[in-house]
């Protein structure tokens, strides 16, 4: 099993927090993504995995949504999407969206692992591809980058 977890850190928001926890049983195994992130506005945010790793300039460096198979932007259910498109999660009126997804594109193991990589959450709601533009099939249109994280091994 391999385990990891991503701290967020401040974006273009500064008030929202969240640890989100990552498990994979073996190679062949989907990954489970769990973990709360707190301060949101209500309602639905897209929920990515970013190319690289890297805060220097706070989440502007994460570069775009992971995609080794140079693939169009969608949602987490469609055949064609990026491998970092988990969709959006969903802040209820508290402010707080319970993270529980299980998803076969996002390994620990082997040479398309997200650790070292980043956890990037917006202020909009992905429209997962069907916003029927361009930028919608680049970044679901979902806007400024709140808050975001690098996603590192743990135990
Ligand atoms: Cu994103
Ligand atoms: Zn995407």
């Amino acid at each position: 099993m391999v385990k990891a977890v991503c701290v967020l850190a401040a974006g273009s928001s500064t008030s929202i927090t969240g640890t989100i926890t990552f498990t994979q049983e073996g190679p062949a195994d989907s990954t489970i993504v769990t973990g709360e992130v707190k301060g949101l506005a209500p309602g639905k945010h897209g929920f990515h995995i970013h190319q690289f790793g890297d805060y220097t300039n706070g989440c502007m460096s994460a570069g775009g949504h992971f995609n080794p198979l140079g693939a169009t932007h969608g949602g987490p259910d469609d055949a064609v999407r990026h491998a970092g498109d988990l969709g959006n999660i969903i802040a209820g009126d508290d402010g707080v969206a319970k993270v529980e997804i299980k998803d076969p594109q996002v390994p620990l193991i082997g040479e398309n692992s997200i650790v070292g990589r980043s956890l990037v959450v917006h202020e909009k709601e992905d429209d997962l591809g069907k916003g029927g533009n361009e930028e919608s099939l680049k970044t679901g249109n979902a806007g400024p980058r709140v808050a975001c994280g690098v996603i590192g091994i743990t135990k």
